[in-house]
């Protein structure tokens, strides 16, 4: 048991006893008859006294409502070469990444993700060749050291890409093992005679053929030849794994988002479900997380479990902080695209239920919109600017550590392949760039972006980059918008054009509306049975918004905050 789980357990209950009396609170206050919501500071004396009957227990199992507070920061993912050039090369570099702190720090972000940054002949850095170098590209460890400073002394916390499903072929490790049947490497990887018989079905993740014939051998690697997988079936893989982790952890990040997480064994399509499987998986990311509490208890660590929800949970359970939650990118994308509710409060109050049971309450949901195996969010939206802000509206009001993919925030366009979701940050409007612009690759879907760069957007207030501030500002201003459950919240009369949902701390509770419509909206709001009335406009990205009694006017394609 690691002291970060224990700890946040610990939270989690008391708060948990928090919204058990406060339920009680109001039960008591509705079974007594006086079904309002007591003024501020006039609670009815009644509550702390009177017991419930016994059979009181419905208001509080039908409310279903508790604050698994989820204490968390937005991140920011960042693909280094493409990012900032603090040199002149073109390419992007860590000095250049921490020449943009203060952009970041202004856009109101807690935390990088860094993309790999470890030696790797790949310009994507997914195949690491030395597990304790920074890639010559990039710099090296004391610009890793300064920039883990000044973020540090911004309250931005790092967390860096680390690949051990895999290594690249081109690693001494493999090379060994793959040319020398006698190498100590050998048992490093999955390695057998050319004629042995093998599991033959596709590579889970990819598809494709996961044997790669070498010689008189054959050696698996599921993703492409060039990544073979480790064997961690061999003590030596994993104690040498869980060294690299502590070595970065010592170095002064903060934690690691783990690539391919359920890959360490799901290799094969046809056994990737077994339970077998899964435990194998849990197994080790348990032990995983252990090692590292050795060197930093709190280290935050988030997988890549590219699946749904309940292939997601078992990895939450003394192993991972969060898992990416891919189901909640595309409902996300739906309603913003097809501007119809997707009823988020309700599937995520059972997906979190699920994390929440398999983690003892210690997890972080981590949702985004896009990330650098996906099509860009401008290009999936046709360009659509206020459908974009949709987007981020959403995601900037879920509950968990959003993560927001580089260039994002200002519409940068991009489609597969790879490459070319990964084009350089745009920072100037003329396209000729200028200082700092990386030039690694020549842009194909930003070429004339123009309008589509940080330098244009800090000029107009309307832009999607000042969206993205404003509504991070507001979940940095708002605990209950930063740390609260989502709950569900029901209009008298159902729209959906809207989406509505409370997001709720043991102390505090607001109400998000989005106008997902081209069309204004009018709603009457209806008082909340468990959360009272809303009555106070708190925030909005739209002039014309505004609520009088329980009515609320929203323009089109707007947010606002109620509490
Ligand atoms: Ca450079
Ligand atoms: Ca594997």
């Amino acid at each position: 048991m690691n002291t970060m789980d224990g700890s946040i357990k610990k939270r989690t209950g008391k708060l948990r006893i928090a919204a058990a009396s406060l339920l009680l609170a109001i039960g008591v206050a509705v079974l007594a008859g006086c079904a309002k919501e007591p003024m501020e500071g006039e609670r009815p004396s009644s509550a702390q006294t009177v017991e419930p009957p016994a059979t009181s227990s419905p208001p509080i199992k039908q409310a279903g409502y508790e604050v698994d507070e989820q204490p968390g920061t937005v991140y920011y993912e960042i693909f280094v070469r493409s990012f900032y050039d603090s040199d002149g090369d073109g390419t992007g570099d860590l000095k250049g990444v921490t020449a943009k702190l203060d952009y970041l720090k202004e856009l109101g972000i807690g935390g990088i993700w860094l993309m790999p940054i470890q030696a790797s002949p790949s310009y994507h850095g997914y195949d690491t060749t030395d597990y304790y170098a920074i890639n010559p590209d990039y710099g090296k460890m004391d610009d890793l050291k300064e920039l883990l400073s000044e973020a540090h002394d911004r309250g931005i916390k790092i967390i860096m890409d680390l690949v051990v499903n895999h290594t690249s072929a081109e690693h001494p490790w493999f090379i060994d093992a793959i040319d020398n049947p006698d190498s100590p490497y050998r048992s490093w990887y999955h390695i057998v005679n050319g004629d042995e018989k093998v599991l033959m079905d596709g590579a889970a993740g990819s598809g494709s053929p996961p044997w790669h014939a070498r010689g008189d051998s054959k050696y698996l690697g599921i993703f492409w030849g060039g990544m073979p997988d480790l064997n961690f079936d061999e003590p030596a893989v994993r104690e040498e794994m869980i060294r690299i982790g502590q070595f970065w952890l010592e170095q002064g990040l903060d934690g690691f988002r783990l690539d391919a997480a359920k890959h360490i064994y799901g290799d094969f399509t046809s056994t990737i479900y077994t339970p077998e499987v899964t435990a194998a998986n849990q197994a080790w990311w348990q032990q995983f997380r252990d090692g590292l509490s050795e060197v930093k208890p709190d280290a935050y660590l988030v997988g890549e479990v590219w699946d749904s929800v309940s292939v997601i949970a078992p990895f939450l359970d003394r192993a991972l902080s969060s898992a990416f939650h891919f189901d909640l990118s595309d409902r996300i994308m739906a309603a913003a695209k097809n501007e119809r509710d997707s009823d988020f409060a309700f599937s995520l109050g059972r997906s979190h239920k699920l994390f929440e049971q398999a983690s003892s309450g210690a997890y972080i949901d981590a949702p985004f919109l896009s990330n650098h195996d996906d099509n860009r969010v401008m290009t999936v939206l046709d360009g659509h600017v206020p459908h974009a802000k949709m987007a981020a509206a959403i995601l900037l009001t879920m509950p968990g550590n959003p993560f927001i993919y580089y260039g994002e925030e200002i519409g940068m366009k991009g489609a597969k392949p790879d490459e070319y979701i990964r084009e350089p940050m745009i920072w100037y409007s003329d396209s000729n760039g200028g200082e700092g612009q990386t030039t690694w690759e020549s842009s194909r879907h930003n070429a004339e972006a123009g309008a589509v760069s940080v330098e244009a957007q800090l000029r107009d207030e309307n832009s999607l980059l000042e969206h993205y501030r404003k509504l991070i500002k507001w979940r940095n201003e708002e605990p209950a918008l930063r740390d609260g459950v989502i709950a569900e919240y029901a209009l008298a009369e159902s729209n959906s054009k809207v989406s509505l949902y409370i997001r709720a701390t043991a102390e505090e509770r607001v109400l998000v509306v989005h106008n997902l419509s081209s069309e204004p909206q009018v709603l009457e709001l209806a008082e909340s049975p468990i959360y009272g009335r809303f009555g106070e406009l708190l925030y909005t990205t739209a002039d014309g918004a505004n609520l009088e009694n329980s009515e609320l006017n929203m323009p089109p394609f707007s947010t606002v905050i109620v509490k």
